[in-house]
């Protein structure tokens, strides 16, 4: 005790000099921290500066099409780097296990009251909880917390477009801890239409007896039909669980069904049409479920299992910048600004769509009413690694993927394509067009290549790099492409 007092005090022991020296001393010291702590991260990190830079280049220069990609907003960037990120507060608002969160508890607040809004939720009917740190923890807590563990699931599979965390496994393994840990049984589209099959799903889950059913998709064009889900789930006793992370944008914005009225619970990610942080939210029903033949009422309780899923069942401090984040773009989905971007979203994904499919290319499902589509590379006689490779090489990023009918999801026969992304640059039908082109044009010298490499990718990918031909057409083609999106703005600062 008496050591601290002296040491706290000690400068007024000192003389007049050196009680000067010891606070210019302090404040140098002060300085210092202040200039290593604030430091420019161009000055302090000069390498990572750099790698980050040439990312910024490559989205500024590439046509983005992954589907499930979008370029969030200023408000969102500076959400996420902002002071909240410095702060734990595991619990919910007003029960924290921390202090300090009087403000944090408010953020959180005003992003549960936003979600619910963006979704025109009433809150006596429906909770939400948006904590979860992504998709697929948000998903793994919808399972733990309705579900026992090797509870039954049933997702669309995934080489049928439907997610990992829907409970993907391979005949030889386990892929997913969805259904590592929980006994999954995929549902299917039909081959033919590439249309989910909805009679073989009733068959299958009169059979499997799901405690939950998941409407949800990561590659697949077409509204789903929630109320024939809704239908088959009462019918075999299960929880409709809809995971919208594709198409919470369209949602919110009023221009796709929405999964509210049918389902039970819902999940999304909110950075996909959404446009907002990397994070998951999950909203869940609150009130009467049912009602038995005598009247008695049965109610939900899935708030609290549901947020005790995701904390403490798996995860620990909510990472408050991004629930920032989440509030604000739950914000910016009510403003007419974003109900037309939605909107220009599906329109730019019909015109790739019917522009792809003017120039031959067959689409699965024959279309799209979304923000994506699928393209089958057989009609073209490519893979769709190539064809990913390809469009790679010219800065188009999509991704490959299977298509109906696929052997194996190793080889996929597809592309995916969406519009998320290039909307939010501001292209709209005309410049579709010239996407549309140059996809073309990459896919047909794509061909020309395999023609002359043959079959096996790393002969293609040798080709494409030393045949000097091919290497010349790529060049020119990349330098047209940069050309084009270098016109569009990209939002966020200026070089990060
Ligand atoms: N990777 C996302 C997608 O492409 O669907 C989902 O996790």
């Amino acid at each position: 005790m008496f050591s601290r007092v002296y040491r706290t005090c000690n400068h007024l022991l000192m003389p007049k000099r050196s009680v000067a020296l010891h606070s210019r001393k302090m404040s140098n010291n002060i300085d210092n921290i202040a200039k290593v702590l604030n430091a420019n991260l161009q000055d302090s990190d000069p390498e990572l500066w750099d790698l980050i830079k040439k990312e910024k280049h490559r989205q500024r220069v590439g046509l983005e099409l992954i589907a499930s990609e979008n370029f969030t907003t200023f408000s969102v960037l500076q959400c996420l780097g902002s002071c909240l990120h410095n702060k734990y507060s595991e619990g919910l608002p007003g029960q924290r296990y921390y202090g300090g969160n009087e403000y944090i508890d408010q953020i959180e607040i005003l992003a549960q009251k936003r979600a619910l809004e963006a979704y025109n939720l009433d809150s006596e009917k429906w909770g939400v909880n948006v904590q979860p740190y992504s998709g697929s923890p948000a998903n793994f807590a919808v399972y733990t917390g309705i579900t026992e563990p090797h509870g039954r699931i049933m997702g669309l599979d995934l080489p049928d477009g439907g997610h990992l965390t829907h409970g993907f496994f391979t005949p030889s393994k386990k892929i997913s801890a969805t259904s590592l840990f929980f006994e999954s049984m995929p549902y299917k589209v039909d081959p033919a239409t590439g249309l989910i099959d909805y009679d073989q799903l009733l068959i299958s889950a009169r059979l499997f007896k799901p405690r939950v059913i998941i409407a949800g998709v990561s590659c697949y064009s077409r509204p789903l039909d929630y109320k024939r889900f809704r239908e088959i789930c009462d019918e075999v006793g299960a929880y409709l669980f809809s995971d919208m992370a594709h198409i919470s944008g369209l949602v919110a914005a009023g221009v796709t069904p929405s999964p509210f009225e049918y389902s039970d619970v819902v999940s999304t990610t909110t950075h996909k049409s959404l446009r907002g942080p990397r994070a998951g939210v999950i909203f869940f029903r609150k009130g009467v479920r049912s009602v038995t033949p005598k009247g008695e009422k049965i109610l939900y309780d899935l708030e609290n299992r549901i947020n005790q899923a995701v904390f403490p069942g798996l995860q620990g401090g909510p990472h408050n910048h991004a629930i920032a984040a989440i509030a604000t773009c739950m914000k910016q989905t009510k403003t007419p600004e974003f109900v037309a971007y939605a909107k220009q979203i599906v329109a730019n994904a019909k015109r790739l769509s019917d522009g792809l499919q003017d120039k031959g290319y067959k689409v699965v499902t024959g279309g799209t009413e979304v923000h994506m589509l699928l393209v089958d590379l057989r009609s073209a006689k490519l893979s769709g690694a190539k064809g990913e490779f390809i469009l790679e090489e010219i800065n188009i990023a999509c991704n490959k993927n299977t298509v109906p009918g696929d052997k194996s999801a190793l080889n996929p026969s597809g592309i995916r394509l969406g519009t998320p992304a290039l909307t939010t640059r501001g292209l709209v039908e005309e410049d579709i067009d010239k996407v549309v082109d140059f996809i073309d044009r990459g896919l047909k010298l794509a061909r020309e290549i395999s023609a002359k490499s043959g079959p096996k990718l790393v002969d293609f990918k040798k080709a494409a790099h030393e045949v000097e031909e091919f290497a010349k057409s790529i060049a020119n083609l990349r330098d047209e492409i940069e050309e084009f999106s270098g016109k569009f703005p990209l939002p966020g600062y200026p070089d990060l």
